[in-house]
């Protein structure tokens, strides 16, 4: 997938949640929201939403993530950073929304992940 991809689909759906790994450290954290920044700068119409649960740094940096109801998730497009299994996406509702995208810098470690897969090429397994 490359950027252009990546924008239509942004562009496709008015909604969009964006998902980081569990534990988030804070490439995860800053990559969620810089993410939801740029969408947010972009297409200021479109509804821009962080998941995850309250298990932040305890520095207290990070404000709390955002309340999510099945029903907004399911019509969502979600956006995950920072995560290469799905055991380690900080919500397992990411599975409910109606189209997908991710965003990674580990190696694919998931070749049956139902997620489109942007991953920079040099870190890519080889196949
Ligand atoms: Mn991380």
């Amino acid at each position: 997938m490359n950027s252009e991809q990546i924008v239509r689909l942004i562009e496709k759906n008015d909604s969009i949640v964006i998902f980081r790994h569990v534990k988030p450290d804070y490439d995860a954290i800053g990559s969620q929201l810089g993410m939801a920044e740029i969408i947010r700068k972009n297409w200021p119409s479109k509804k821009v939403f962080c998941a995850g649960t309250e298990d932040l740094p305890a520095d207290g940096l990070v404000s709390p993530m955002d309340k999510l109801d099945d029903k907004q998730i399911s019509c969502s497009l979600a956006v995950i950073l920072d995560v290469s299994n799905r055991a380690r996406v900080d919500d397992q509702r990411y599975a409910m929304a109606a189209d997908s995208l991710r965003i990674d810098h580990h190696p694919f470690t998931e070749k049956s992940l139902p997620m489109k897969q942007s991953t920079p090429r040099r870190l890519r397994p080889a196949n």
